[in-house]
């Protein structure tokens, strides 16, 4: 989701902002543009294309500055048009622009500020939410941009990551951060903010995330940073070693098939330096959060969600603890009954998925103190905000569409379920090591799935025609079933459903003939036989069939039945096995269709705004 670069510099700051632009383009936008301090004045470039096209744009104007800011929006008010885009500008009632800004983020009380400054005379040129704080910086304006900000930001409700500069004041960047991320980087007389640390590897590995509530001041040699109490504060530099976003493509065509590829390195990365099972691998409170808990609360939004539901079949299983798993954006807003004995658990890739941290807030603003959460960056918001963790080492994900990050956050759930289960003292040290030999075999049984790339090619083929799909599977296959159909909506534009098997007969029956192919998610366990008469109840109304069975199931190819056999039953492990190959037909069957995969239409990575 959309992307903030700012900088001060003693030199051409435009091959900075753009190559931090270009390194955040992976997560989606519609639109960008970038501002600049060029000789006394604030010049722009704004255009709906790709960052190379403003790229070229910048080139042909000549630009070239000192100070600036930069944004790739992904747009919630207003339409992705130019007039749209940011950095906005106000004061230009000399004809020259004065305060220039870029914002992530949603600002929930516009209406009542822009009818305000529509009082006093601004007149709005975009139907942007972001606007009206360009113009109300300008109208409090007192000199110093730094103390405006401050003002502000107190005006505003909602969330907010904002870059700020100004004509009168060209070698200072003002920035603030409420509920979106804002890191700002340290430099040798220059300094940088940005909405990821990604964004500015290669300029700086110095790197200050900023908590919510902070508004901060950038020169050439000073930053200095003021709280949520208005207090000045001073925060941590770590040193990031941000890895390149625009990796290599290898062999592959999309980022999403690289990716599926390299889930098994991504679980043995995952797996790495775990010599056995302890509450250690969540932190250090772990044992005595765990002993403590009587109950788990699972948040988390959309490919997360579903591996926090094949969680709560996981660890009720094993380690018999009861688990909720809600919805974040639903959580946050609905009367729930706290519980101070529930461990709360948030699922998250970037870590910074706004959702997910206002529920979190919401959950201990409700006295839920044991917080954990399952995370892909080790220093997001998330991970800070929570007493333990456990980081996925997946590497960067680039696909909006997520694949590696959900298997291994499976893996994580799958680790966490043995360690409650043994603080719990539910589960024996033999069936512990027969897990974990299980764990470590992973990459290798991934590999074999993976093989059956040309079987599930030739089925993409005749995915691609069609319009509709159902997803069937039961028990803790029924979420996998969830996230095959979420897969093949979000990169094929095909309209997928999934139902757990026995619920067809309730309603969903009705939408099937001969036109519907049905995915089904058949492994060899306690279920099959329920399963194979569902499978019957499709075929008898001339419902399509494909099949991912085990290949000791015994269901085979017949008419209107497509088998693929995966390898042998994999017991509790099943739902990791099983995702990979319904990510391949997604994949593949939006590649027939030729849809943008790794860029699908209106979604974006990392969902920093509600
Ligand atoms: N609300 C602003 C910024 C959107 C944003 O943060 N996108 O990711 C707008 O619509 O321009």
């Amino acid at each position: 989701m959309c992307g903030i670069v700012g900088a001060v510099a003693q030199r051409d700051i435009t091959p900075i902002l753009v190559e931090g632009l270009k390194r955040l383009e992976y997560r989606g936008y519609d639109s960008c543009g970038v501002a600049l301090y060029i000789n006394g004045q604030l010049k722009r470039t704004r255009s709906t294309q790709r960052v190379a096209e403003l790229e070229a744009l910048i080139k042909e104007d000549n630009f070239s500055g000192f100070t600036g800011i930069a944004h790739t929006r992904w747009a919630t008010h207003g339409a992705p048009a130019t007039h749209n885009a940011h950095p906005h500008f106000s004061g230009q009632d000399k004809g020259e622009p004065r305060i220039a800004l870029v914002h992530n983020g949603i600002i929930e009380n516009h209406d009542e500020l822009r009818d305000e400054l529509k009082a006093l005379g601004y007149a709005f040129e975009s139907q942007t939410d972001t606007e009206v704080i360009a113009h109300l910086i300008n109208h409090l304006y007192n000199g110093d941009l730094f103390e405006t900000l401050q003002q502000a930001v107190r005006r505003l409700e909602g969330a907010y990551a904002l870059a700020v500069f100004c004509r009168d004041e060209p070698h200072r960047v003002v920035g603030a951060r409420q509920g979106s991320p804002l890191v700002v980087g340290l430099g040798n007389n220059e300094n940088f903010l940005a909405s990821d640390a990604l964004a500015l590897a290669g300029t700086t590995d110095q790197i200050i995330y900023l908590e919510d509530g902070d508004v901060i001041d950038l020169q050439l040699s000073k930053v200095w940073i003021i709280d949520s109490h208005g207090k000045p504060v001073e925060r941590r530099v770590h040193t990031v070693h941000a890895h390149t976003a625009a990796a290599d493509l290898g062999p592959y065509r999309h980022y999403m098939q690289k990716e599926i590829f390299e889930q098994p390195r991504a679980v043995g990365d995952t797996l790495q330096d775990i010599d056995n099972i302890t509450p250690d691998l969540f932190g250090d409170d772990a044992y005595k959060i765990f002993k403590d808990i009587d109950n788990i609360l699972i948040l988390a939004c959309g490919t997360s969600f579903y591996a926090g539901l094949t969680a709560k079949y996981w660890i009720e299983s094993i380690a018999r603890i009861p688990v909720n798993v809600e919805i974040a954006s639903e959580y946050r807003y609905r009367d729930s009954v706290p519980n101070p004995k529930s461990l709360v658990v948030t699922i998250s890739q970037s870590g910074e998925t706004a959702d997910t941290l206002a529920a979190l807030k919401h959950a201990r603003s409700l006295g839920m103190e044991h917080t954990l959460t399952i995370c892909n960056v080790q220093t997001s918001a998330m991970v800070r905000e929570c007493k333990l963790n456990f980081i996925t080492r997946a590497g960067v994900e680039i696909g909006v569409a997520s694949t590696k990050a959900f298997t291994t956050q499976l893996v994580g759930l799958f680790l966490l379920t043995l360690a409650l289960a043994q603080v719990k003292g539910r589960i024996s040290e033999e069936k512990e090591a027969d897990y974990l030999k299980q764990l470590r075999h992973l990459p290798t049984a991934i590999s074999a799935v993976l093989a059956l790339e040309p079987q599930i090619m030739a089925w993409a083929d005749r995915f691609a025609s069609k319009e509709n799909a159902l997803f069937l599977g039961r028990g803790m296959h029924y979420p996998i079933a969830l996230e095959g159909a979420l897969k093949l909506k979000e990169i094929s534009y095909i309209h997928a459903e999934a139902y757990p098997a026995g619920e067809l007969k309730h309603g969903p029956l009705a939408l099937v003939t001969e036109h519907m192919p049905v995915v089904t998610i058949a492994p060899n366990d306690e279920l099959i036989e329920k399963l194979k008469s569902n499978m019957q109840e499709v075929r008898a109304r001339g419902g399509e069939l494909y099949v991912f069975a085990d290949n000791d199931s015994k269901i085979v190819n017949s008419e209107g039945m497509h088998v693929i056999r995966m390898p042998e039953h994999y017991g509790k492990l099943s739902p990791i096995l099983h995702t990979i190959p319904l990510q391949l037909l997604s994949y593949h069957a939006a590649c027939v269709r030729g849809t943008d995969v790794d860029k699908p239409r209106n979604l974006a990575k990392s969902v920093t705004v509600e």
